[in-house]
């Protein structure tokens, strides 16, 4: 059970973040009205928010997940791998350092928390352009240390491992093609989302629900024969700038 979560208001120079969408530029005033439903969402799962104040230095600091890895016990803070987010993770830190047991991702390591995927006790961190070989041995170190299983997973054509797989629990994986037959997966119960609704692979389960984003048809009905309870968010000013449900949040 997740009991709190942080979240980051969209800034002023949202649409000067980094994407590789081609949807357009967002819409502040949207962005910011579908970050309050976001924030609606995550308290209907139970959890109660510390929401941080924008900082417009920072465009993609509303992308918080890739700036820290939680679980109960302890946390970690990333070395956010593209230099221009290089920054993001004082302000957790200082918000984290007084409820967590921390560790540091250290230079020339590079962590982005969009990269981490936990499956029950099991760390799985894809290797991207995000996170490197330095920071998957840190990161290998400080999760093993404290009795979590750990693999490294090579990624390609996908910005974040978690654009592409995300665990849902009760040993459910949501997967895009590209992960269906590796071996590390096997032993999962997979649903395969369709290459019309990849976008629809980072969906996050909190507690009772499964949160995914609007528009996505087929993934719904999967997602409900699996007997998830679910709420549907409007992401279109979100999927502008290349971020999914789990990014807008650290859960823990
Ligand atoms: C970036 O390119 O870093 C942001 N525009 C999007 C980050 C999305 N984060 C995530 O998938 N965890």
């Amino acid at each position: 059970m997740f009991t709190k979560a942080i979240v980051r208001k969209p800034a002023s120079t949202y649409a000067n973040g980094i994407t590789t969408s081609n949807l357009g530029k967002p819409n502040i005033n949207l962005a910011l009205k579908q970050h309050e439903a976001y924030c609606e969402a995550l308290i209907k799962c139970g959890l109660e928010l510390i929401i941080l104040d924008a900082d417009p230095d920072f465009p993609d600091s509303c992308f918080v997940e890739d700036t820290a890895v939680l679980t109960k016990d302890f946390g970690i803070i990333t070395r956010p791998g593209d230099p221009r987010r290089l920054g993001e993770e004082i302000e957790i830190k200082k918000v984290l350092e007084p409820l967590l047991k921390l560790y540091f991702i250290e230079e020339p390591g590079t962590v982005d928390g969009g990269d981490v995927m936990l499956a029950d006790d099991h760390f799985y961190i894809g290797l991207s352009d995000r996170t490197n070989l330095a920071g998957s041995k840190q990161f290998k170190e400080i999760v093993t240390e404290n009795n979590y299983k750990f693999s490294a997973i090579p990624i390609c054509k996908i910005l974040h491992f978690k654009t592409g797989i995300n665990y849902l629990g009760e040993n459910n994986l949501l997967v895009q093609k590209p992960f269906i037959g590796l071996p590390d997966f096997e032993s999962y119960n997979k649903t395969v989302i369709n290459i019309e609704e990849q976008y629809a692979a980072n969906s996050l389960r909190i507690n009772d629900y499964v949160i995914i984003p609007k528009g996505f048809p087929e993934t719904k009905s999967n997602i409900e024969k699996l007997d998830y309870k679910i709420i549907e968010l409007d992401m279109s000013e979100f999927q502008k700038m290349d971020g999914g449900l789990s990014c807008l949040s650290l859960r823990f």
